[in-house]
């Protein structure tokens, strides 16, 4: 007997992930609905090898269904997500909306899966940031061993993270560069993307950080260590797909390289690439497509007592997003409705 599931926002670039995961991981699906805003109705969608007519969100009765994974984006989640979670049927939100509601869970199976059973008080759980997820994976094992103070994050992210109308400003602005009266002005970013970086992602705040250098501190501190203080600094690139970080750690205690790059070996949902030569690392080309974050560069940051940096890159749709919201609906299987 398996689960009857909804994926909320199955057009998107993260709901079509959530549905190709659960088809890959051979997800126990009784039954599967895949739902959409009026705009997309009718779009089929592919699970496995069948395809799916999406259903109109709006209409949708969630009684009966076991769980919902969302990838609709924080107003629409904000009017759909009661009515799925009242229904009886457990919301698992990819939105920032629920994140940093001390009633909602907020979860990276690989770093505190206990918190699967805090879902009740509002059935519903949070996913985290991609740029988050990817980090804290790494940063986990690592504080078990040699507790982190501190972590310098700068990340080097893709524009799938903006959705597919970025994806195509990065395309038809690349192109456009070479064809004479075919430039293309920015139009989702604030500056030109192609050939270039941008140093904001999302909106700025009062301190001068942007909304996605504070999500990576808070939720960093949700998931694995209240203490631990972080500072980022989140930028864009011209890369379709994966993010990319060069992490520095500052640890309490000494931790030699050789022992972290053991430690992040036996870690679960880490690959570790670290070979000292050219090529001996992952790009973020690599990275598309997998399960694993891969982590390279490990190396000793001599500038500090206790420093440690490395390189770390992931989907950013899948381990940032699709991935870790389907193995959050593995773990609520496992530990919480036991179905399956
Ligand atoms: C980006 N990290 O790359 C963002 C996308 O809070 O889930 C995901 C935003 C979020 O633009």
């Amino acid at each position: 007997m398996g689960y009857k599931v909804v994926v909320c926002g199955a057009t998107g670039n993260v709901g079509r992930e959530m549905l190709n995961i659960l088809a890959e991981r051979q997800f126990p699906v009784d039954e599967i609905a895949a739902l959409a805003s009026r705009r997309s109705l009718g779009t089929e969608v592919s699970f496995g090898d069948k395809t799916l007519k999406t259903q109109d969100l709006d209409q949708f009765d969630f009684s009966g269904w076991d769980m919902a994974l969302f990838a609709i984006g924080s107003d629409a989640t904000k009017k759909y997500a009661p009515i799925a979670a009242k229904a009886g049927c457990v919301v698992i939100d990819n939105s920032s909306l629920y994140r940093y509601d001390p009633d909602v869970p907020l979860i990276v199976p690989e770093c505190n899966p206990e918190a699967v059973h805090g879902y009740s008080k509002k059935n519903i759980i949070a996913n985290p940031n991609c740029s988050t997820a990817q980090m804290v994976v790494a940063l986990k094992p690592l504080h078990d061993r040699a507790k982190i103070k501190r972590v310098v994050v700068s990340t080097y992210q893709s524009v799938s993270g903006s959705g597919k109308d970025a994806m195509d400003e990065l395309w038809n602005q690349t192109k456009g560069m070479f064809v004479p009266g075919q430039e293309v002005e920015p139009s989702v970013y604030p500056k030109q993307i192609a050939f270039n970086c941008i140093p904001q992602i999302d909106v700025f705040m009062d301190s001068g950080d942007t909304k996605e250098e504070w999500k990576m501190v808070t939720e960093t501190k949700k998931i694995v260590d209240p203490s631990i203080k972080v500072t980022a600094t989140c930028v864009r690139v011209p890369v379709f797909v994966s993010h990319s970080e060069s992490v520095n750690v500052e640890f309490e205690e000494f931790l030699d390289e050789d022992e972290a790059r053991e430690i992040l070996r036996q870690a679960p949902g880490l690959l570790v690439v670290d070979k000292r030569e050219p090529g001996g690392y992952v790009t973020p080309v690599e990275a598309v497509g997998d399960f694993a974050t891969f982590i390279s560069r490990i190396r000793q940051d001599v500038t500090i007592e206790n420093g440690l940096n490395f390189w770390c890159v992931s989907d950013n749709l899948r381990k940032g997003a699709a991935l870790n919201a389907v193995q959050i609906a593995e773990l609520l299987g496992r530990e919480v409705l036991k179905k399956g």
